[in-house]
């Protein structure tokens, strides 16, 4: 930090890579921030590429080579912005070097990585964030403080789906989020990553899990130059085996007593990204859809029995968490705000030398309930995280 700047390095200009640009650009605009965040420096193998992202979103520099950026003395926060099998050898050498992470989720291919990735942080002494980054919708940050005063009571159940229908495509290309190597796994990695995290937030922490996976389509074109990640890429040339799963069904046991379900899949036609949960308890129940992300619906025992039933919460007022920083009630808040408060919080935490959470223990935990997912769906057995 210098002269009341908090200077930020990002590594991946893709989807992720424009998401955190424009928070780290948004959040001292709209949060009164104890440091400013500068976007100093962007990193890719391309230079063409990253020297047009940089223009486009305003980094100050480029570099090609991520060790360049650890060497750097006028870089406060490495931003990992890349697919997860790069997590764990750049933020080992990040920490060491004594920069701040903000991480992308999934943590890490496997627990064993998170687990040297969490020590190299604690070492260094440096704020680490996984970005978990629907925990900070304000919604769910509503539902969180609904079942904190109680309203909803002892929680029985979790029910979670994360639903999207990007590959149902059989010609959609075999790119990275479908190979072991590089994404570890297939919707159960990227998408119950999110769920699991907000069961956690949300309803505590999970002892045992039973798991089974499917694999719809075995074999896909190999991805031609250029090749899209959310659309077919071109010039496909021959096949490729997909070595992850298409889909996931989980069941929990919490250590709470309660049990939970997750499902996860890219096979849901129609179902864009549809991030739900639903939450059922002893004196009522809350509900949520990303695609509805303003929304809360509450059911509550306390009201009188001739008028119980869901009402929807709409979490734009005032006093809903994060909303006095943007608009006046109902108007509205979409996906990117997520990445503005995580950025907010984030920079607070480090100029302030506080807590953010999930940080890499969090992240750590969610990987362990995840690979224990694996393994049941492996054995055919209930696993313990
Ligand atoms: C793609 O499946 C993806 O972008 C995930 O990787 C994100 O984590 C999720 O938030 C939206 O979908």
């Amino acid at each position: 930090m210098k002269n009341n700047e908090l200077r930020i390095a990002i590594l991946g200009h893709q989807f992720m890579g424009k998401a955190h640009s424009n928070a780290w650009l948004q959040a001292s605009r709209f949060f009164d921030l104890p440091v400013r965040p500068v976007l100093q420096v962007a990193c890719g193998r391309n230079e063409k590429a990253v020297r047009a992202f940089a223009d486009t979103w305003g980094w100050k520099d480029v570099e090609t080579d991520w060790r360049k950026v650890l060497e750097r003395d006028d870089v406060d926060v490495v931003d990992i912005s890349l697919p997860q099998h790069l997590h764990h050898e750049v933020a080992i050498a990040a920490a060491r070097a004594g920069k701040h992470l903000f991480c992308e989720k999934p943590m890490a291919l496997r627990a064993s990585d998170a687990e040297s990735m969490l020590a190299a942080a604690e070492a260094a002494g440096i704020r680490h964030y996984v970005n978990h980054n629907y925990r900070r919708t304000p919604a769910v940050r509503l539902a969180r403080q609904i079942i904190d005063e109680g309203r909803i009571g002892r929680i029985f159940h979790w029910r979670g789906a994360y639903q999207q229908d990007w590959i149902v495509d059989p010609e959609f290309p075999l790119t990275w989020h479908l190979q072991k190597e590089t994404a570890g796994s297939g919707p159960h990695g990227d998408l119950n990553s999110h769920s699991v995290d907000l069961a956690h937030y949300l309803v505590g922490d999970i002892r045992s899990v039973s798991c089974l996976t499917a694999q719809f389509i075995a074999e896909r074109p190999l991805p031609g130059e250029g090749a899209a990640t959310f659309s077919a890429g071109t010039g496909a040339a021959g096949k490729g085996r997909v070595t992850v799963e298409d889909a996931s069904l989980m069941h929990v046991e919490f250590a709470s007593g309660a049990v939970g379900s997750f499902e996860a899949t890219r096979f849901a036609t129609g179902r864009k990204n549809r991030n739900t949960f639903e939450i059922y308890g002893s004196e009522g129940a809350l509900c949520f859809n990303l695609e509805r992300m303003n929304e809360l619906e509450l059911h509550s025992r306390q009201d009188p029995v001739h008028a119980q039933g869901f009402r929807t919460i709409l979490a734009t007022e005032p006093c809903h968490p994060y909303i006095q920083h943007w608009w006046p009630p109902g108007h509205t808040i979409g996906y990117e705000h997520g990445f503005v408060h995580a950025v907010a919080d984030f920079v607070a935490a480090v100029a302030n030398g506080t807590p953010i959470d999930p940080d890499f223990r969090d992240g750590l935990k969610c990987i362990r309930v995840l690979e224990a997912g694996l393994r049941s769906a492996e054995t055919g057995k209930r696993e313990l995280v």
